[in-house]
């Protein structure tokens, strides 16, 4: 059985961070462990004055990831990261990771670099420097990122405005990084009311595009399934993994999510397009993660090819 760490955020109620990655993966087979970046009673989304619970301290989060390593060197077969509040948070899961990752050549470290969207940031601004610094350093040790738009922006450190300044920025990261997944683009580049433009790219070929259908709606914990879902299908290609098998793994993952979404509106009420803030809406749009139990292990290889 492949092992899994995963470092993100617990939500008491809802699904976002660890409660949106955790079920998924134990259903394909993974032992989960998980530490807690936060504990909160629900996700912001709901709004911050609804929002109850603590940040994990750095010490303790320290304490609890050095004293894994300490005990289980050779543990995990796949490393995970989300959301992640402050600068001290990400600079302690990217220490302990390193060592994890240094004991373990063949363990995969995913780092979602969690900051933002659509021009807000909405963790620390102090974890810029930080996620720069794991990403790009010659040393870097991760293998995937996860970001959207606006986060590939803050780690390449410059707009980007079309398809060839977007080559432009994953060629700088695949300096360090083998595996890029840029989950969603902006109008600037597909000004497509009705798609979410995804780019996957492995070093040194060719960016694929992927065009899905857009799900009028305000889901919470997607990209963190996303990044789940992803470590299950990387972690299953053979080495030496042709683009093409990297392609369609991608696409199964997002025919997986796409399912999920229309599994998770469907069982809401009818004629809602939930709006952040709206604690009621952000209710009834909690991802349908356990209902959505069979789609995890049965959508294999996609029904859709979202290839554009
Ligand atoms: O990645 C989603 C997420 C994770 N963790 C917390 C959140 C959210 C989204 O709102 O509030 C605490």
């Amino acid at each position: 059985m492949p092992r899994l760490l995963a470092t993100q955020s617990h939500v008491v109620h809802g699904y976002v961070g660890n409660k949106a990655a955790t079920f998924p993966l134990q259903c394909l087979g993974w032992d989960v462990d998980c530490c807690n970046s936060v504990q909160f009673s629900n996700h912001t989304g709901y709004g911050m004055d609804k929002v109850f619970g603590n940040i994990t301290e750095q010490h303790h989060l320290d304490q609890l990831l050095s004293g894994l390593f300490n005990n289980f060197p050779k543990e995990y077969n796949a490393m995970l990261s989300g959301y992640l509040p402050n600068k001290d948070s990400v600079r302690c899961m990217g220490t302990n990771y390193k060592r994890f990752k240094m004991a373990n050549k063949d363990s995969i470290w995913l780092m979602d670099p969690v900051m933002g969207d659509e021009g807000v940031l909405y963790v620390s601004e102090d974890v810029i420097p930080e996620y720069r610094a794991l990403a790009l350093s010659e040393d870097s040790k991760v293998d995937i990122i996860t970001p959207n738009q606006f986060e590939l922006e803050i780690l390449y450190d410059k707009k980007i405005n079309s398809m060839d300044e977007l080559k432009l920025a994953l060629l700088h990261l695949h300096k360090t990084i083998p595996i890029i997944v840029v989950t969603s683009c902006n109008s600037k580049i597909f000004d497509d009311q009705e798609y979410i433009y995804c780019i996957a790219s492995m070093k040194g070929k060719e960016p694929i595009v992927y065009r899905v259908p857009l799900i009028d709606s305000y889901f919470t914990g997607v990209g963190d399934l996303f990044s789940a879902l992803l470590v299950d299908k990387v972690f299953s290609l053979l080495t030496g993994k042709s683009n093409q098998e990297f392609a369609q793994q991608v696409n199964a993952v997002l025919n997986i999510i796409q399912r999920v979404l229309h599994l998770t509106k469907s069982m809401g009420p009818k004629n809602i397009k939930s709006k952040i803030g709206s604690a009621l809406d952000m209710k009834e749009m909690e991802l349908r993660i356990i209902e959505a139990r069979d789609l995890f292990t049965e959508c294999n290889g996609g029904d859709e090819n979202f290839i554009h």
